[in-house]
């Protein structure tokens, strides 16, 4: 069961530039600082878009939120 909370700090961390939304070149950067160096670029992408809902090729809250409360 996921923690609302700790999602949000957790998307907090991801979104670097705090726009609300992670892009996959945000994404890419927060595996690899959590030590995961052979995500690509075109990884990061493929992973977004199997959790992007509405197709504007970013992750919102609502998006990563639904993703790990499935
Ligand atoms: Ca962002
Ligand atoms: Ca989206």
């Amino acid at each position: 069961m996921a923690d609302i909370e700790e999602a949000r700090k957790q998307f907090q961390r991801i979104d670097t530039d705090g726009d609300g939304f992670i892009t996959a070149a945000e994404f890419k950067t927060a595996l690899a600082q959590a030590g995961d160096w052979n995500v690509t670029e075109s990884v990061a992408e493929a992973v977004i878009k199997s959790r992007d809902l509405n197709g504007d090729k970013v992750l919102s809250f609502d998006e990563f939120w639904s993703y790990l409360s499935k």
